[in-house]
């Protein structure tokens, strides 16, 4: 998320202001960001939801979509606040935490909690009601890595519906590469060196209420009218 959708989601300007600070290193890394809070005493706050409950509908349903993000992405964003607090981990932005809590036993939960906040949080930019424009920029990208449009949307619906159990898949940056690729549990690109573009949940809990196991109809259903490409040119630009 860019600094422009910091402001737009509610923060007055001191709060803005208070932020940048803090996101300049990742920014500089190129990584998008959560907002974090800066008035409560938890650093990170649930970052909003970029359109109403019910706008995603028929594919996700209000019901499917308020409880995936008044309670599970606030549990895992409520989580990381209270394992953070009180430790170094509080002066990290969040990308910062998940890379360096990764692949270590003794910090998993951390890292689960941070890697599933910071997910969410992309993945509902990933999503948006109406029709989506694909940049040209990033048609000649996705035509060089994928051969067309199609291909990676095809390459995208086999990676979600492939993924075994819980996960996530992603359409990502490696280089100058556009590449397609699932994660498992809370496992992220952030810690691959890879820049994500899009993401798609693919945990029970993002379409068992709406699909049960038809998993495949959730996933034709994103990728053919929910997908945000604006936001996916956003980030390969970033
Ligand atoms: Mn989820």
């Amino acid at each position: 998320m860019k600094y422009e959708k910091l402001e737009k989601s509610g923060l007055n300007r001191r709060e803005f202001l208070g932020t940048t600070a803090k996101l300049s290193a990742v920014a500089a890394a190129g990584l998008s960001s959560l907002v974090p809070s800066e008035t409560s005493a938890a650093p990170f706050g649930l970052p909003p939801l970029p359109f109403a409950a019910e706008a995603l509908e028929p594919v996700i349903s209000a019901r499917t979509l308020s409880f995936h993000y008044d309670k599970h992405h606030r549990g895992y964003v409520n989580t990381v606040n209270k394992l953070i607090e009180n430790t170094p981990w509080a002066a990290m932005p969040l990308e910062k935490i998940i890379v360096q809590t990764a692949d270590n036993p003794e910090t998993s939960s951390l890292f689960n909690n941070a890697a599933q906040a910071w997910s969410h949080a992309f993945y509902w930019q990933s999503l948006r009601p109406g029709s989506s424009i694909i940049s040209a920029t990033l048609r000649s990208k996705l035509e060089a890595s994928f051969g067309s449009v199609e291909a990676c949307k095809k390459q995208l619906a086999a990676a979600a519906v492939g993924q075994f159990a819980s996960g996530w898949a992603w359409l990502v940056a490696d280089g100058q590469t556009l590449k397609v690729i699932n994660t498992p549990n809370a496992q992220t690109p952030l810690t691959q060196g890879l820049k994500p573009l899009l993401t798609i949940d693919v945990w029970e809990h993002a379409y068992y209420l709406d699909y049960q196991n038809r998993r495949a109809d959730y996933v034709s259903g994103v990728i053919d009218t929910l997908l945000n490409w604006e936001f996916a040119a956003e980030n390969l630009a970033t």
